[in-house]
């Protein structure tokens, strides 16, 4: 494991930080966890259009898009049931990585199917602001975009593989980023009912 990537403004990408058998068994709780948190289709604030990205949560919170906007919540919108806890490995990759004292109050599970992307965004429903953001990529790879702290400034284009942890802390906590697009079938390692696919889990501290 190695920092492959790193700006001076606090991004951090670090490659394989997950091997293969540390990934299998986190794709393993993630399963269990979608047993009782299913995958559901999200939809934009005000239009109420479909996201390309289906979603579930584990942690106290979860992060739920819905017509009436972005918010934290402790219970899945269609089960009304609470969110599963965050599986142990994730919060010592916490621990290991995010230099914050509090342990993250949310995980967002996103799942990309081949056609699905994200767009050009900032985290910012968290009042907790200066604590990072840590994500884990599993599945097929993506194409990552990291711009700034602008919407329009440049931005530049990494490659994410399934292992890789990507940072975003300091000054990169608050800069615009998203997911152009996966590359199906680079891996082999979800289960085939969510192939050609990737899932992306998103720790984030929400309280300050
Ligand atoms: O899928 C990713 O790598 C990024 C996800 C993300 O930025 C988000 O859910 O806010
Ligand atoms: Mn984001």
């Amino acid at each position: 494991m190695s920092a492959s990537f790193s700006t001076p403004d606090g991004f951090r990408l670090l490659s394989g930080y997950f091997d293969r058998p540390a990934q299998e068994a986190l794709v393993a709780s993630i399963m269990t966890i979608l047993k009782t948190a299913p995958i559901y289709q999200p939809v934009m604030p005000r239009s109420g259009r479909a996201l390309s990205v289906k979603m579930s949560n584990c942690g106290a919170l979860g992060w739920i898009s819905e017509k009436a906007g972005y918010r934290y919540g402790a219970t899945h919108p269609e089960t009304g049931q609470p969110w599963p806890p965050i599986p142990e490995v994730l919060l010592d990759l916490w621990r290991a990585q995010s230099d914050w004292p509090d342990l993250p109050e949310a995980c967002l599970i996103n799942h990309y199917d081949e056609k699905a992307r994200l767009g050009l965004h900032i985290d910012a429903d968290e009042s907790a602001t200066y604590a990072p953001v840590l994500s884990v990529s599993l599945g097929d790879s993506a194409y990552f975009r990291l711009g700034g702290p602008s919407r329009k400034g440049p931005t530049q284009r990494l490659t994410l593989h399934s292992g890789d942890v990507v940072i975003l802390g300091g000054a990169s906590r608050r800069f615009y980023h998203g997911v152009d697009k996966i590359l199906p079938g680079t891996s082999s390692l979800l289960p085939e009912s969510f192939r050609p696919g990737r899932i992306n889990l998103t720790l984030r501290r929400v309280h300050q």
